[in-house]
């Protein structure tokens, strides 16, 4: 398997810990977005233009959620959407809500819209990039308070963990203040101190620069 990915992206960050945490490996291949190479060649591979993308023998997978559930589908230990099919809905509801509530208004190419054509200048970028992260994790800490133990469900990591720790790892790098979401706060350390987390983590990725 191949991975079209970039250290960065939030997307490709998610399947990397689930490949991690199923034990699975796939050759990583960087798809620059900061030198826009997504709009190149790549595009041929993928119209959308979006990482990540999955190379299997069948052909290309795009979607960070389908690519996760394809995995899921061959290798279905250990889970990541356990249980039965109301907890597996409400793992799926809560990565959702992340997946396509909040991520898709802090795209890049979202913020890149913003500044290059409709002209709003760095500090009403970030107060956009915050309000969204701040609107979202709001009901998810609200919600969190029902089933987080050690991750968002519970004891074990899940579907929910894997959209959640990009998401706060991109919102800190936006400089976003999350003092007002503990849970999702402890969570997130938690998570960092579990392998397949950390070698999903943007610093360890190939393509990252090399300090
Ligand atoms: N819904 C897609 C989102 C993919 C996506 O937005 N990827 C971003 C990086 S996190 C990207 O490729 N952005 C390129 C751009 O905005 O030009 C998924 O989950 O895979």
């Amino acid at each position: 398997m191949k991975l079209y990915g970039y250290f960065r992206s939030s997307a490709a960050y998610r399947v990397r810990i689930a490949l991690n945490l199923k034990g699975l490996s796939a050759e990583q291949v960087p798809v620059s977005l900061i030198k826009g190479e997504q709009q190149g060649a790549y595009r041929e591979l993928n119209p959308q233009g979006l990482v990540p993308a999955l190379g299997t023998e069948q052909g290309l997978l795009t979607q960070s959620l389908a690519i996760i559930e394809y995995l899921e589908s061959l290798h279905p230990t250990p889970a990541l959407l356990p249980g039965d099919a109301w907890q597996q809905a409400q793992i799926r509801a809560f990565a959702l809500s992340l997946a396509c509530d909040v991520h898709p208004l802090n795209n890049l190419r979202v913020l890149k819209y913003l500044t290059d054509d409709l002209a709003l200048n760095e500090n009403q970028k970030n107060a956009w990039y915050a309000h969204w992260i701040q609107t979202g994790f709001t009901a998810l800490e609200t919600q969190l308070a029902e089933h987080a133990g050690d991750y968002c469900f519970g004891i074990r990591p899940s579907l929910a963990d894997v959209c959640l720790i990009p998401q706060v790892y991109n919102a800190k790098r936006f400089n976003v203040d999350l003092g007002a979401f503990p849970t999702i706060l402890r969570i997130y350390e938690h998570c960092n101190t579990q392998p397949a987390f950390q070698a999903a983590q943007p610093e360890q990725q190939p393509d990252a620069p090399q300090s």
